[in-house]
């Protein structure tokens, strides 16, 4: 197992009290603080660990927490700033209105939340319940996310509800659940520090998950090796002991024509193939004839370098394959999810020490919030709102008929069509900011100026948000207690540390106020969110993910709880698999045949260029909570185009030059900045900002048939130099949204 780092005070006895390490009761020479909290970061999948530092109901700094587990008190760029939102001068104070001409106006809560309820029966009313719809974000906790899902369908009686993980997690989710029957990291990660190969599929790991990196690292120390299929060279593929530097696109092929390599070489486990899994001859027979010239065409990658990567895969006696949005977000995020877990069940490499399986969850509560219910086609416990058992069970624990429990509705890009074709008039959202992240944000904006009422819950006024007829001002991580599951699928403590400041409220205090105006109160009677948590656990009693045996006391005691955890002597499972029960109905792990096919777009003489999308280090998501943080921002201010500097050659662009980006949605201009360490047919831009720097302007709505996420990975563009040099950095000031 890996050593975590000596704590303060193992080094205060090293080295003697002058570090200056922050202690418990506060940091020398400063007031002493009224509270030091323990809860977690509000960003990622990690959740690491941190202690909050609050001062006369302000959150003034950090300390880290080293006990816990997973991080042992690192934490990355955006982690140790999170504390400054909380007295941001942009925090939503009060509920605002906004009047036609006039802009936004701060209004009291009680005429906010009667025109909100009056709006929703009379949209309602007059044309159905599923005319009014919501759109909620897994930053929430799973109190919060269980109960959105109960409001939507007992308060407001609609089918449409669905959450930004749909454009996140919903490809590894479907390719986990066909695979294995349920949708979880299969291990925790320090399984990883000791596998003698490490395989990382789409994740720029250092810059989005950077503490999981000391893990990998870990692995490496142990003698492991790393291999990283990226169509960039990504600080983690730096790292690497081989890298893949695939076409975007094209992974399924990869994957495909390594299990080709496996078979050929029979560096398969025979054993767990036959006894615990089925349809290996579909996945054989699909890979057939991908042989490693027909790999090189399709990927790009170099023969020799596919047949290494099958060489350091296939014999090894332990392995860990991880793979994020890189291999997801496409139309085929679920085929290239199979073809990895492929990979994994014919080396039989998985629910061992060490030999592990898991997507890298991206949402700070993208774990949990796929499993409570507020998803389009979900119950909580990760239930199927399809099921009539799955529908009876849900009914009778929320008190409500079988029938009067709505049915499957549309997905999170399908929603912003029909409310663009003005068939859904009606939107409440909370954490979420659709006119930034989703795909062809031109007609998001023409969707949300078509709306007859939108109100937003968010404690920013985020670019989606001004489109709102009412805004109301809910709650910071901070400000409410919870639990969120991370991306181990460790169930963790959220501690509330300060009270919503002016008139703010909590999400929850307003989501009850709202059930129980629209005349739902009945059913909606917790005092605390430690309540909301006892009829989850009732409600995902039974379903895959099972939170029934955890206890906010028993979280408390162990530091966290992996789910499935049936009862409450129950210990929890870190790690699965290990009794060989999978949980599809015929309890063998499920092999798919995946032929490869190409993206929804391709390369033309029109659009020769391949642009794809991401994050860097500094900024979260739309970037609504750090463009708001300054050194965040000044880290990397703006959008900048990668570009090879071969390509860049041959179209004449030169260093910081503004280029013109074309798709088949639009157009717009990044500076250029030039790099190797990207493919020469592949240009990268981050996905943070709004308005003009936005990159969604340029993304399609082509979507995966399963999942139904956007292929935010894969577009067909056209490059032009516009002779113009960019503002340097410092001019740009993208803080400043246009
Ligand atoms: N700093 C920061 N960290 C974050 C977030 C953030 O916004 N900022 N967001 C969090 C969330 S919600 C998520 S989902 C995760 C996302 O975490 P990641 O998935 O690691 O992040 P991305 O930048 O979206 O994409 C990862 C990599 O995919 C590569 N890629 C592009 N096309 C392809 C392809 O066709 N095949 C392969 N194999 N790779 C390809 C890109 O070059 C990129 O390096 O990060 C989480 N952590
Ligand atoms: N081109 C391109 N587009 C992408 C991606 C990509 O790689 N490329 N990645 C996609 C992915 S993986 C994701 S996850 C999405 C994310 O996209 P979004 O979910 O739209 O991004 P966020 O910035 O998280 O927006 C959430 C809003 O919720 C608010 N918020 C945060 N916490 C809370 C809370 O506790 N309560 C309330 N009331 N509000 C809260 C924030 O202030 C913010 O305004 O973007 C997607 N879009
Ligand atoms: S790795 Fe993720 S959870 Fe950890 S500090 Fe950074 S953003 Fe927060
Ligand atoms: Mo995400």
């Amino acid at each position: 197992m890996a050593t975590l780092p000596a704590t303060a005070e193992t080094l205060i006895a090293r080295f003697g009290p002058t570090l200056n390490f922050p202690r418990p009761e506060g940091i020398p020479g400063r007031d002493t603080p009224d509270a030091v909290v323990k809860t977690h970061c509000c960003f990622c999948g990690m959740q690491c660990g941190i202690k909050l530092v609050v001062k006369n109901n302000r959150v003034v700094g950090f300390e880290p927490w080293e006990e816990f587990p997973f991080n042992g008190g690192r934490l990355c760029p955006k982690g140790v700033q999170r504390y400054l939102q909380n007295d941001h001068p942009d925090r939503l104070m009060h509920p605002l209105e906004r009047a036609p001409g006039r802009g936004f106006a701060p209004v009291g809560w009680d005429p906010a939340m009667e025109r909100v309820v009056s709006e929703i029966r009379r949209i309602q009313s007059a044309h159905g319940r599923d005319a009014f719809a919501m759109l909620s974000g897994v930053s929430l906790t799973n109190e919060k996310s269980y109960l959105v899902g109960k409001f939507a369908r007992v308060a407001l009686r609609t089918r449409n509800l669905d959450y930004n993980g749909r454009l996140c997690m919903v490809s590894a989710g479907a390719g986990n659940k066909k695979a294995f029957g349920l949708d979880r990291a299969s291990n925790n990660f320090s399984d990883l520090a000791r596998a003698e190969v490490v395989m990382v599929c789409g994740a720029n790991v250092s810059e989005t998950f950077p503490t999981l990196t000391h893990w990998i690292w870990q692995a490496r120390d142990n003698g492991g090796r790393l291999i990283v299929v990226d169509p960039r060279l990504t600080p983690i593929a730096r790292t690497a002991d081989l890298h893949l530097p695939v076409r975007p696109g094209r992974d399924s092929a990869l994957y495909g024509a390594i299990l080709h390599q496996l078979i050929k070489h029979d560096w398969l486990d025979h054993d767990f193939i036959a006894n615990h899994t089925t349809d290996f001859d579909q996945a054989c027979e699909a890979v057939a004839d991908y042989d490693l010239a027909w790999a090189e065409r399709v990927t790009g990658i170099p023969q020799a370098k596919v047949l290494q990567a099958a060489e350091m895969w296939g014999p090894a006696r332990t392995s860990f394959l991880l793979h994020a949005r890189g291999i997801e977000h496409q139309s085929k995020g679920v085929e290239n999810v199979l073809s990895c877990i492929n990979l994994v069940l014919a080396t039989g490499r998985i629910g061992r020490p060490y030999c592990g399986y898991a997507t890298i969850t991206g949402q700070g509560n993208g774990q949990g919030g796929r499993e409570h219910g507020h998803k389009c086609d979900q119950l909580p416990g990760n239930r199927d709102i399809e099921n009539l058992e799955h529908r009876r069970y849900i009914s009778q624990v929320w008190g409500i008929g079988e029938g009067d429990l709505p049915g499957k509705g549309l997905t999170a890009y399908e929603l912003m069509e029909a409310i663009h074709r003005g068939e859904i008039r009606g939107l409440l959202s909370i954490c979420f900011n659709p006119l930034v992240s989703l795909p062809n944000s031109a007609m998001i904006r023409e969707a949300l100026d078509k709306l007859e009422f939108y109100v937003a819950i968010d404690f920013f006024l985020n670019e989606t948000a001004r489109h709102a007829d009412i805004v109301l001002a809910g709650s910071l991580h901070e400000e409410e207690d919870g639990t969120v599951t991370t991306a181990e699928g460790r169930v963790t403590r959220i501690r509330k540390a300060i009270n919503p400041p002016g008139d703010a409220r909590t999400d929850t205090s307003i989501l009850l106020e709202l059930a129980d105006r629209l005349g739902a109160g009945r059913h909606f009677r917790y005092q605390t969110s430690e309540d909301i948590f006892n009829e989850l656990r009732v409600a995902s009693r039974g379903g895959t993910a099972d939170y029934f045996g955890i206890t906010y006391q028993k979280i408390e005691e162990n530091m966290g709880v992996f789910w499935p955890c049936p009862e409450e002597g129950h210990p929890g499972t870190p790690r699965l698999w290990e009794d060989r029960k999978f949980k599809t109905p015929d309890g063998r792990a499920h092999f798919h045949g995946v032929a490869y096919r190409e993206p929804e777009e391709v390369t033309s003489d029109e659009y020769p260029v391949i642009l794809t999308t991401g994050r860097v280090v500094s900024q979260y998501l739309s970037g609504s909570q750090t463009r708001r943080i300054g050194k965040l921002v000044r880290q990397y201010p703006e959008p900048l185009l990668e570009i090879h500097p071969a390509l860049a050659s041959r179209l004449g662009i030169r260093e910081r030059e503004l280029v013109r980006v074309t798709t088949r949605r639009g157009a717009a201009e990044f500076p250029a900045q030039l790099v190797e360490t990207i493919r020469e047919d592949t240009v990268f831009v981050p996905y943070h900002w709004p308005g003009k720097k936005s990159v969604n302007q340029l993304t399609s709505g082509h979507l995966d048939p399963i999942s139904k996420i956007p292929e935010f990975k894969v577009c067909a563009c056209r490059l032009e130099p516009t002779g113009q040099t960019a503002p340097s950095p410092e001019e740009s000031r993208a803080w400043a949204s246009p």
